[in-house]
């Protein structure tokens, strides 16, 4: 397991990586060029300005998230040709300066979504993501948007760049009649071309869950459950294709059994990357919202979750995922330096624990 950290460059994060060098047993970062838009290709040259300021800092980045799929190739357009051999351009990019996981997702517009978010939580002074399908349900697609862009500190959030969203309301158009089925094959077309290429420069490409794990706004959503993940493996039988098992998207869904699905895929030799981190149900339909990382905050299980890992999948690179706000931080929702740093001293303690009494 390497434990990793997700940083969104030296003009866009609060967090500096000096900072993220000090945290204990820390090796690396998922990395991101935030101001990329989907379907560009990202140069040599600006791999190799971010991972040598990484490097000199003293950490590694072996993996990069959020590469984002054009949405053309979602929807299985024409164009997606261009938009795939742009992917493939940047696949080969990234595997020069030492890349050897890339985590995306295949989610139609939009990718990650919460209704608030900084919501309060009572009980400790802190605040953190949090959904109600309630709120949501008297909001609408525009709405999310220009709230989600409002709440967000000012940052850019990954998944909500204003390039992709300023067309919404025709992409949406364009998705009506999308059934699981016909996104699953622009999926297979796509990765029938790209997974060679990772074979052959050794990058595994590591699909993310949908999250929430449900579908939204009438768009099909093919990544929520360990059945989904199985069709998603199948489409292109290869260790390349690959996933990154996100605890909390999964987790948002409580059909989901977040140990046993890590297990499933981590026996097959399927899971690439792990983001961990705890949600805590509210009253009601889909109502959630995020905890700090310890198990009796929330409720996932994260000791069956790290020795699932351990048991299955221990070479998979880890990142505490998402914080809550606390210390006064102000930062870009999710991903503010402290909770999640306590996170990762949290699950380093409890990788120590499993090993040693696995001795
Ligand atoms: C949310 C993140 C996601 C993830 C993408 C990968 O905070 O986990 O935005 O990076 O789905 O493409």
């Amino acid at each position: 397991m390497k434990m990793t950290f997700r940083w969104f460059g030296e003009n866009s994060d609060n967090v500096k990586l000096s900072q993220i060098k000090q945290i204990p047993g820390m090796t690396g970062l998922m990395g991101f060029l935030d101001y990329k838009a989907a379907g560009e290709v990202w140069t040599e040259e600006e791999i190799k300005d971010y991972i040598d300021k990484v490097h000199a800092a003293g950490l590694e980045c072996e993996v990069i998230e959020s590469v984002n799929v054009h949405e053309d190739i979602k929807m299985g357009l024409p164009t997606r040709d261009k938009y795939i051999d742009n992917y493939i351009t940047t696949i080969r990019n990234l595997a020069k300066y030492g890349v050897k996981v890339i985590i995306y997702n295949f989610m139609p517009v939009f990718d990650w979504l919460r209704t608030d978010l900084a919501h309060p939580i009572p009980e400790d002074g802190s605040n953190s993501l949090y959904y109600d399908e309630k709120d949501l349900g008297d909001m609408g697609p525009m709405e999310i948007v220009k709230k989600t862009a409002a709440d967000s500190n000012g940052f850019s959030l990954p998944g909500w760049e204003p390039e992709r969203l300023a067309e919404l309301e025709k992409t949406l158009e364009q998705y009506k009649g999308m059934t699981p089925d016909m996104l699953r094959e622009n999926y297979k077309y796509f990765l029938d071309r790209i997974i060679p290429v990772c074979e052959e420069v050794g990058v595994r490409m590591a699909c993310h869950p949908d999250d929430p794990a449900w579908p939204i706004f009438g768009l099909p959503r093919i990544a929520h459950t360990q059945e989904q993940f199985d069709m998603i493996c199948d489409l292109h039988d290869s260790p390349a294709n690959a996933l990154c098992i996100c605890t909390g998207s999964l987790g948002s869904n409580t059909v989901n059994d977040v140990p046993s699905v890590i297990r499933h895929f981590g026996e097959r030799g399927r899971i690439a990357a792990m983001h961990v981190r705890n949600v805590k149900f509210l009253d009601g339909y889909h109502h959630f919202r995020e905890a700090s990382h310890l198990s009796s905050e929330g409720d996932l299980d994260m000791f069956a979750i790290m020795k699932a890992i351990y048991d299955t999948c221990p070479d998979a690179y880890v990142r505490p995922d998402h914080g809550r706000m606390i210390w006064d931080e102000v930062g870009r929702p999710g991903y503010g330096l402290y909770d999640r740093a306590l996170g990762a001293t949290y699950l380093n303690g409890l990788w120590e624990a499993i090993d040693k009494m696995s001795k």
